[in-house]
């Protein structure tokens, strides 16, 4: 297995939101829905492809791990029961099923495939599934390798994705048991804020967009104990990206402030017109 520290050769999608199938938003009375709250539970998942090199055979070139993971290391077991990878027929036992983290499967092969992924949720989640795609990527394109160099056993080939699961109206069974046993971590004085900022990246909250004062509530998912074997591949992924962002917020506030700085200066000039009319 390579140096997960190495250079890696990515793919990235966007983050896209979802919320899980066949959700039935009419209320029962036995476990109703929670209407004012939304939950948002963050998550990755795709594959990670290491080339065999000398050990490389005909029909075993590349070993690779396709997966699903929370962000931020966000422990997922409480709202997930069982994680299924539907891999291609030409593999022994193709439908793996795996009921506790790290929810990964580990192979190897020689071909490119989509992997089915159907993760479903615990029954006081009280919604039924989320079904999810991931491309195997064992061969890096043209122009990934003019730009990191050729394929090497030491630098796996990355395609992950991003995706936020939104649970709208949660069940008041997953709201008490799951979602409110997680650590409080903030709780502030919040103005005339939409009720979509009341989440963020690593947190489900609630609250009301009333424009009055009122406390804002998030919950932090549980650290996952169980270690993944790229697990320093992910978080070397997640600090880079919390830089750049970092560097985003920046640029951003570097060129808010030379706006400023032109409009001033022009008042100024008008103003020193005025003065020596
Ligand atoms: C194709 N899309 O039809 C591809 C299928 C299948 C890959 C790729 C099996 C390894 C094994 C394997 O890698 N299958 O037999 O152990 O061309």
């Amino acid at each position: 297995m390579g140096d997960a520290t190495t250079t890696t050769t990515t793919t990235t999608a966007t983050t896209t939101a979802t919320t899980p199938t066949n959700i039935d938003y009419t209320d029962n009375e036995q476990n109703p829905r929670v209407p004012e709250e939304e939950y948002v539970l963050p998550i990755s998942y795709g594959s990670v492809a290491y080339w065999l090199g000398k050990k490389a055979d005909e029909y075993h070139s590349h070993e690779w791990t396709v997966y699903v993971r929370g962000q931020n290391n966000a422990d997922l077991s409480r709202v997930i029961e069982s994680v299924t990878f539907q891999l291609h027929p030409s593999f022994a036992e193709p439908k793996r099923v795996l009921t506790e983290p790290p929810y990964e499967v580990t192979e190897t092969g020689w071909g490119e495939f989509e992997i089915g992924i159907e993760i479903k949720f615990r029954p006081e989640v009280g919604e039924e599934k989320e079904k999810l795609m991931a491309n195997l990527k064992l061969f890096p394109d043209a122009d990934e390798v003019a730009k990191s160099g050729p394929q090497t056993t030491k630098k796996p080939l990355v395609v992950e994705n991003r995706e936020e699961l939104i649970f709208h109206k949660p069940r008041k069974s997953f709201w008490e048991k799951v979602v409110k046993k997680s650590k409080r971590v903030l709780e502030e004085e919040d103005g005339e804020e939409d009720d979509e900022t009341n989440n963020n990246n690593n947190a489900g909250g609630g609250g009301g967009s009333d424009g009055k004062k009122h406390k804002k509530v998030t919950f932090a998912y549980d650290e996952c104990e169980a270690k993944s074997k790229h697990e320093a591949l992910w978080k070397q992924r997640e600090a880079k990206m919390k830089d750049d962002e970092e560097l985003m917020k920046l640029w951003c506030a570097q060129k808010v402030t030379e706006e400023r700085c032109r409009v001033l200066k022009a008042q100024l000039m008008v103003l020193e017109g005025q003065l020596l009319d």
